[in-house]
């Protein structure tokens, strides 16, 4: 049962940063959707001739979140956002969402002595709604899995809050956290159930896409790419991005043939910010199949899935030795 376990943490940490960084060939904000033939000439050939596909900002900022919550044995806010801003002043060729730098700044020119001042003043004081806090929260799932649901969500939105302090930002972390969470419990050998499992998360959302089950019924049921697209969104924005990701999770996997890179692909052909899109719907279905079951010729070609691998074995460990 550890095994099991261990191998889901595994697929969930390296299946984000195979969608950020397959996700990163697709990303044009402007597009609508992708045939899914296109996509494939991509995913199934083209990749084999790229030396090395390389993250995002979604993979680099996932990092740090999971070396802060490891380092301090839990949420330290200074820290964190010390972690997010060092990482950005270092690197900053990962396409970084347009406002965020501007909470980087700030933070550093106040000694990280208030982690929540600056992004409280995003956009006026209403705080930023983009994706940003819900592409890196995944490894709060992991962290928290053998505690509350409650504490688990406490634990998203005071990550969140660094960057994304608006009502949107913080739910749009809480579903992706809620939504990799339940996926660490189920099982892919059985059924999936679509329904069971957008219950247990709209309990603990506030009011981010209370459409979502509809929705997802109605994509079921036969969609057609844009109307898809227009019922759940592709955007920068987490009220967009996250039930898209969680969308394309349910939609594919619920069907017993489907792998994890029909899932990716899937998501890719949505359109809009792949790669964010993508990384989400990376680590739930990473976390749904398992690291055994990833494409190896994807986790070769990757920048980053090494450290994603070795950073779930230290959580899963750590989880292990504290929360028994
Ligand atoms: P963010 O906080 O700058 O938010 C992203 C965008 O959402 C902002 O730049 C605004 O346009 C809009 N927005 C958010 N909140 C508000 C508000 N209260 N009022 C008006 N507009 C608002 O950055 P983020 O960390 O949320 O970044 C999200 C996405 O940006 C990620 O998917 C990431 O991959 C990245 N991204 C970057 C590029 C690029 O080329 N630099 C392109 C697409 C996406
Ligand atoms: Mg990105
Ligand atoms: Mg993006």
């Amino acid at each position: 049962a550890s095994d099991r376990l261990r191998n889901k943490f595994r697929g969930c940490l390296v299946g984000a940063v195979l969608g950020d960084c397959f996700g990163a060939n697709f990303e044009d904000t402007a597009l609508r959707f992708i045939s899914l033939e296109k996509v494939r000439k991509f995913t199934r050939e083209r990749y084999q001739k790229q030396e090395v596909l390389l993250y995002t900002n979604d993979t680099a900022m996932t990092r740090s979140l999971a070396d802060s919550l490891l380092s301090n044995g839990g949420f330290n806010g200074t820290d964190m956002a010390k972690r997010f801003a060092e990482e950005y002043f270092n690197d900053q060729s990962r396409f970084y969402g347009g406002h965020v730098p501007d909470v980087f700044y700030k933070l550093q020119m106040s000694n990280y002595t208030d982690p929540e001042g600056p992004a409280n003043q995003q956009f006026d004081g209403s705080g930023s709604y983009g994706n940003g806090s819900a592409m890196r929260v995944t490894p709060v799932a992991l962290f928290t899995h053998n505690r509350s649901i409650k504490e688990a969500q406490t634990l998203a939105t005071k990550t969140s809050r660094i960057t994304h302090t608006h009502p949107d930002g913080i739910n749009g972390a809480i579903m992706q956290m809620l939504a990799v969470r339940e996926s660490l419990m189920l099982n892919a050998d059985q059924d999936l159930d679509v329904f069971a499992f957008l219950d247990k998360m709209l309990i603990y959302m506030e009011d981010i896409e209370h459409t979502l089950p509809t929705n997802i019924t109605a994509a079921m049921e036969g969609m057609d790419e844009v109307e898809k697209n227009s019922a759940f969104g592709n955007g920068i924005v987490a009220i967009e991005a996250v039930p898209a990701a969680v969308m394309a999770f349910l939609c594919i996997a619920r069907k017993p043939n489907n792998t994890f890179m029909d899932v990716i692909e899937y998501a890719l052909s949505l359109a809009g910010d792949t790669d964010t899109v993508g990384s989400m719907a990376g680590a739930i279905a990473g976390c749904f199949y398992g690291y055994n079951l990833l494409p190896k010729g994807w986790i070769e070609k990757c920048e980053g899935t090494t450290y994603a691998f070795d950073q779930a074995d230290k959580l899963f460990d750590y989880v292990m030795q504290h929360d028994k």
